[in-house]
């Protein structure tokens, strides 16, 4: 470890750890659940680690709660009720909050203090809390689906921290058939997805219990986060059987003009070009996730 860098060790990246240069720690708590530390980086503003892991810095944060959310949301017409799982920084909320359509959502964090640090050194990701359309549930994400009515849900965005620790359960199969069973017929459901230069073990279960679970599509597509292991990171996009949700052609571009909330400032990463390339595999990814 050197002195002054932050550097990400975990199993779930062995033999490799990305490290940031440490300005200043702003921030430390130990939660019921992790260990929470905000830190001033000297190239990507403030960090957001939760046991060592980074959830988010300022500077590319877009890449991924931007993807997250306009890949299933640009996808279907007119969403309604939007579930969010995890995310309780706020961002994939002031993403959600461009939808002009959606009259309600709901989030379920785990952790109260992820919000409340959020709040306090991250106001431009936060800030998806100011939309009157946002209600917070603090809690766990598997007990929160179980309880859902069927049906209710138009989207579910599962926006969770690696299977160690609190969000091990968000990445097994009986959590995917609660979320089908929220999901109205026809919705969809985009889940963090890890890398596949890392995790296609990880990937190749959720691709197994996806296809079994979700009678609609079931694609993986990916993105780059520098701050992130190995620098990308993807998502499970799934549609349940009803109305076809056809991912890789959306019918409700967020980067057309009309419709969307033009509000939280532009776009920065986010565009149609990105949202088709998304779903472009590398051969050894697209061996692996064809064949389950
Ligand atoms: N948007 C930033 C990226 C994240 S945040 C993941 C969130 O999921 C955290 O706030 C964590 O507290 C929450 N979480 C974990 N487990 C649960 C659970 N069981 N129920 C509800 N919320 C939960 C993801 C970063 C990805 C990192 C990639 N290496």
């Amino acid at each position: 470890v050197i002195p002054g860098w932050f550097s990400e060790i975990s199993p779930m990246w062995p033999g490799e750890a990305h490290s940031l240069k440490v300005e200043k720690i702003l921030f430390q708590g130990k939660s019921d659940y992790q260990n929470v530390i905000v830190f001033q980086s000297a190239t990507y503003g403030k960090v957001l680690v939760l046991d060592g892991v980074i959830q988010l810095t300022e500077r590319d944060e877009c890449a991924y709660q931007e993807m997250i959310v306009h890949l299933p949301l640009s996808s279907i017409p007119n969403p309604r009720k939007v579930l969010v799982i995890g995310g309780g920084d706020g961002g994939v909320l002031r993403e959600v909050s461009r939808y002009a359509s959606v009259e309600k959502i709901d989030i379920c964090e785990i952790d109260k203090m992820v919000v409340d640090v959020s709040k306090q050194y991250f106001p431009n990701v936060a800030v998806g809390y100011d939309d009157p359309r946002v209600s917070l549930h603090i809690g766990d994400g598997v007990a929160f689906l179980k309880a859902v009515p069927e049906g209710t849900y138009d989207a579910v965005i599962v926006d969770s921290s690696d299977p160690i620790g609190p969000a091990q359960e968000l990445f097994e199969k009986p959590f995917f058939q609660s979320v089908a069973k929220a999901l109205r017929p026809g919705g969809v459901v985009c889940t963090q997805a890890e890398s596949i230069w890392l995790h296609m073990h990880i990937i190749e279960e959720i691709v197994s219990n996806c296809r079994q679970i979700f009678k609609g599509s079931v694609n993986y597509a990916w993105t780059t986060v520098p701050t992130y292991p190995s620098g990308v990171i993807g998502f499970m996009l799934c549609s349940t059987e009803g109305p076809p949700v056809d991912f890789k052609h959306p019918i409700n571009p967020i980067d057309a003009d009309d419709g969307h909330v033009k509000t939280n400032g532009p776009l920065k990463f986010y565009n149609s070009e990105i949202h088709s390339a998304a779903f472009c595999l590398p051969s050894f990814a697209r061996k692996v996730i064809d064949s389950k």
